[in-house]
Formats: C-alpha cells, sequence, structure tokens
C-alpha cells in the first residue's frame, strides 16, 4: 500500500478521534453518566488505527474490553457508539450491550468483550466463512498479552494455520493484565516468537508508531487475503491510565516507566514526523483537532439526548436457554 499524504492526515485524524472520544468517556463515566465499566484505550491508537487502515470495509474484526479504538478504526459511528455505552436506545445494540458487548455489524465489528480471550476462536468462524466463499475477506482479531496466556490463543493459532485460515492475529502487549506485569505471568520476552510453534510468521511491531503498524499489516493482511494463511503481529505498546476509568491504585506501574512511554506517546510522535516532512503545517494540525473536538461534542450530546430503552421492552433482543 503506497502511504499518500492524504492517508497519513487520515491516520492522525483517527488516532485523535479515539483519543479525544476515549477522553469524553472518561469524563462522563466519571460523572456516572455512563454505567457498567470503561476500559480506555489511550495510548494505544497507533495499534487500531494501523491495522484498520490496510483493511476493507467487509472485513472483519473481533475486539476486547478495550475496544472502542477498534470501533472507531473500523469505522464505527461515533454518536451510534457512544450511545451504546451510555446505554441509550440509539446505540448500536440499542444500549444492552455496553462498553464490552459492542456489535456493529455494518462495519463487521463483530464484538467488543467481556470475556478475556474470547475473539480469538471468535475471529475464525468469519474466516472460515471467507475461504470457503472465496470472498477475499479477512478476519482480524485484537487481544492483549494476558489473553495470550489463556488457552483460546494456542487453540485457534493452531486450528488457523493448519486451516491456511485468512486471519491476523495482533497481539497487543501493553505490559500488562490488569495489575500484573507481563514479566510475571510470561517466561519468554515476545509473544511473536511463539508463532515458530504454529509454523506462521510472527512480527514484533512498534505499537505506538502507527507507520510501522500500518506496514507490517499490510504484509500480513495480504498474505491472508492470498490463501497462505495466518500472521501473529505483537505490537508493543503501553497504556495511559489505569486498567480502567477508576482504579484505585497505581503502584504496580513505576513512574518512571509510565514517564517513559509518555515521551512515546503515538499521537504526539506522529504529529512531530507529519509536520517535520511537511505533511501538514500546525495550523492544518489545529484544524483537524478542532473538528474532531466537534465530532466528540456531537457524540456526547447525541447520547445525552438518547432515550433510555423502555423498561417494557427489557426481555427483546436478548437470548437465554433454559
Ligand atoms: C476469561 C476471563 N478471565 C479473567 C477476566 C478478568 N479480566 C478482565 S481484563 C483482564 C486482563 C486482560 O489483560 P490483557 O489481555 O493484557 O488486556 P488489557 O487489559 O491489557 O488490554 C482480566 C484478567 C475476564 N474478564 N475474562
Ligand atoms: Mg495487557
Amino acid at each position: 500500500m503506497k502511504v499518500t499524504d492524504q492517508i497519513k492526515i487520515s491516520l492522525f485524524r483517527t488516532m485523535l478521534r479515539i483519543r479525544q472520544f476515549e477522553m469524553a468517556v472518561r469524563e462522563h463515566f466519571q460523572k456516572t453518566d455512563i454505567p457498567g465499566f470503561a476500559h480506555l484505550y489511550v495510548g494505544e491508537e497507533a495499534v487500531a488505527t494501523g491495522l484498520c487502515a490496510v483493511l476493507n470495509p467487509d472485513d472483519y474484526v473481533t475486539s476486547t474490553h478495550r475496544g472502542h479504538g477498534h470501533c472507531i478504526a473500523k469505522g464505527a459511528d461515533l454518536n451510534r457508539l457512544m450511545a451504546e455505552l451510555w446505554g441509550r436506545k440509539t446505540g448500536y445494540c440499542k444500549g444492552r450491550g455496553g462498553s464490552m458487548h459492542v456489535y456493529a455489524r455494518e462495519v463487521n465489528l463483530l464484538g467488543t468483550s467481556g470475556i478475556v480471550g474470547a475473539g480469538l476462536p471468535l475471529s475464525l468462524g468469519p474466516a472460515i466463512h471467507a475461504k470457503l466463499n472465496k470472498s477475499g475477506q479477512v478476519s482480524v482479531c485484537f487481544f492483549g498479552d494476558g489473553a495470550a496466556n489463556n488457552g483460546t490463543f494456542h487453540e485457534s493459532i493452531n486450528l488457523a494455520a493448519v486451516q491456511k485460515l485468512p486471519v491476523v492475529f495482533v497481539c497487543e502487549n501493553n505490559l500488562y493484565a490488569t495489575v500484573t506485569a507481563v514479566h510475571e505471568s510470561t517466561k519468554t520476552e515476545n509473544f511473536a516468537d511463539r508463532a515458530a510453534g504454529y509454523g506462521i510468521p510472527g512480527v514484533i511491531v512498534d505499537g505506538n508508531d502507527v507507520m510501522d503498524v500500518l506496514e507490517k499489516a499490510d504484509k500480513a493482511v495480504a498474505r491472508a487475503r492470498s490463501g497462505k494463511g495466518p500472521t501473529l503481529l505483537e505490537c508493543k505498546t503501553y497504556r495511559h491510565f489505569g486498567h480502567y476509568v477508576g482504579e484505585p491504585g497505581t503502584a504496580y506501574r513505576p513512574q518512571e516507566e509510565r514517564n517513559e512511554w509518555a515521551k512515546r506517546d503515538p499521537i504526539r510522535m506522529f504529529c512531530t514526523h507529519l509536520v517535520e516532512n511537511g505533511t501538514i503545517d500546525p495550523e492544518g494540525i489545529e484544524a483537524i483537532e478542532h473538528e474532531v473536538e466537534k465530532e466528540i461534542v456531537e457524540a456526547v450530546e447525541f447520547a445525552g439526548n438518547s432515550p433510555l430503552p423502555d423498561p417494557q421492552t427489557v426481555a427483546q433482543h436478548v437470548w437465554s436457554g433454559q
């Protein structure tokens, strides 16, 4: 994929959209406008943005509990996404899903998930569908370092590898699973090394550099589309905030480590790159910031002005086995 200036600017816009959306979620979660839990993607924006930039609208994505960024990068409507988080009738799942169960069929987003590791097996279904129908679609599965130590990781990658399914497995290694540091749960340094055990390529990615993500994602997606099978991408990144909004302690993450990663903020780094290379001037950046701000204000207003679902409909759109 040739990355034009126009594409670069749109990558910047998408990362900023995710950042500002998340900052609004944080604010409104703290004000109790948003029920449930909110796991923010702040600091990790380059991963979803670089990855989804090489996808077609009909490619599939499975997500996680930290999934707002995946939804936005895949092209979800900000108003409907925000409304879903607020539990409103106008949300993607009519307010029944909330942050951890957003499903947006129109962009083939097959769900954020409250179950760690659940997206891995789920991503194989659409991949089998794509393979059988020779549709050329690809299925992208985002998951965390914590999920990579779940049984579903091994079973899903093995099956996808032997079946040469068109999947791209994207491990977002942000160094922590809740408060457990990755070195406390994992003996090896790189999750990407595990790919060799399944006979597929494993690639380490700078998850804070959107161009590195895009370049490596492009290769992995092309490989999947051409019938050669899956790739495991390990994107090294960091979340700026706690595991969830309202997390009581920060002691488990040394301040020095947080400062180091703050210096590698994906948006600031890319902004510097764009300006230094003359892709856009600071006024252009400011204009995009204002446009995105406006979009987020509108999304918050849309959510806040939308009705809650009618209690009479509580048994609709839900399924339970007996
Ligand atoms: C099957 C399962 N086990 C445990 C949990 C509790 N839990 C929620 S998030 C989380 C950590 C996930 O870490 P990681 O996969 O690295 O994702 P991150 O939060 O860092 O993005 C855990 C253990 C859960 N939701 N589901
Ligand atoms: Mg993690």
